[in-house]
């Protein structure tokens, strides 16, 4: 089937409201990392959909950030408003169960673009009174013309086929920018680097997502074994204390799971992966340090 129209689906929202996780269901792989911790997500992900004659590229965002104070932060907020520009199409992410400040400053971001906008209400999986939703979306609407208001769940997959399907009707007529078989524009290593982040973030507390970030040093991909070497940089002593655990047993833990979910990624191929924890002070707040992970 020939594309007949395409376009950039940008998926916008404060951190935590189910924007990747949204993602990996339309996609219906795991492209981009989750976790109910904020700056889980740090780079733009494209998530490329053929679908009928229509191509989407959903460009999945880093939650607009209300600290500016640290260099991450602004880091994080400048990739979040050029996705706005870049989009033919936005689908604004909400929460359900919750709206507060940051919704209302990404709702004022949008408030100055004229592109097709579609509210997309998440986690109604947790809602006992669906009807409990309706002053929100009247007040919303006053403020933004919505091409569409559409609940969903991202996590039970429920009603994303109905999102969609009212995203593709919204595409300019265009043709493929993509091979049809390709899912993201991220490469092997990179998705590596993330899931090792990911297990991480899913295996420490609160404060460390904020100040971790992993760099693949070694990929050698031989005939039985992919041998992969990676270091998890932290900002201070403590931090890689705590990763490492009592006897390494954290780190081994960490270890393991991304190990299996990286054979995973490479059509199940042993991975043989060692991971380091060496220490980069403040590099968060360090706009060359950042540059140098990767962070541009
Ligand atoms: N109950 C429920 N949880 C969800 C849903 N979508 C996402 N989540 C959870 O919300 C947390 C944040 O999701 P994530 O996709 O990382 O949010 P992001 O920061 O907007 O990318 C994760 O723990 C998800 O499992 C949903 O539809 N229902
Ligand atoms: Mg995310």
């Amino acid at each position: 089937m020939s594309i007949t129209s395409s376009g950039y689906v940008a998926i916008v929202g404060r951190p935590n409201v189910g924007k990747s996780t949204l993602l990996n269901a339309l996609l219906g792989e795991k492209v981009s990392i989750t976790s109910p911790k904020p700056q889980t997500t740090r780079w733009q992900i494209l998530g490329i959909k053929t679908r009928g004659e229509a191509q989407l590229i959903y460009i999945d965002t880093p939650g607009l950030h209300r600290e500016e104070k640290r260099a991450m932060n602004r880091y994080l907020n400048r990739i979040a408003s050029a996705t706005i520009l870049e989009a033919d199409v936005i689908v604004f992410m909400i929460d359900a169960t919750r709206w507060g400040g940051e919704d209302e400053m990404v709702l004022k971001k949008l408030q100055q673009t004229d592109k097709p906008i579609i509210l997309a209400i998440n986690k109604i999986d947790l809602l006992v009174d669906k009807a409990a939703l309706l002053p929100l979306i009247d007040k919303l609407k006053n403020k933004l013309p919505f091409a569409h208001v559409i609940p969903i769940s991202a996590l039970k997959e429920d009603n994303i086929e109905h999102l969609e399907a009212e995203i593709a009707q919204l595409l300019p007529e265009g043709p493929a920018f993509f091979p049809e078989d390709q899912l993201t524009d991220k490469s092997v290593r990179f998705q590596v680097a993330e899931i090792i982040r990911e297990k991480l973030i899913q295996a420490t507390e609160e404060e460390l997502p904020y100040t971790t970030t992993v760099e693949i040093e070694q990929f050698t991909e031989g005939e039985k074994l992919t041998e992969i070497g990676a270091v998890i940089w932290v900002e201070r002593q403590g931090q890689k204390i705590i990763i490492i655990g009592k006897k390494g047993a954290r780190l081994k833990k960490i270890g393991t799971q991304a190990r299996r979910e990286i054979e995973k990624l490479l059509d199940n191929k042993k991975v043989f992966l060692r991971l380091w924890v060496k220490v980069k002070a403040d590099w968060t707040d360090d706009e060359r340090a950042m540059r140098s992970l990767g962070y541009e």
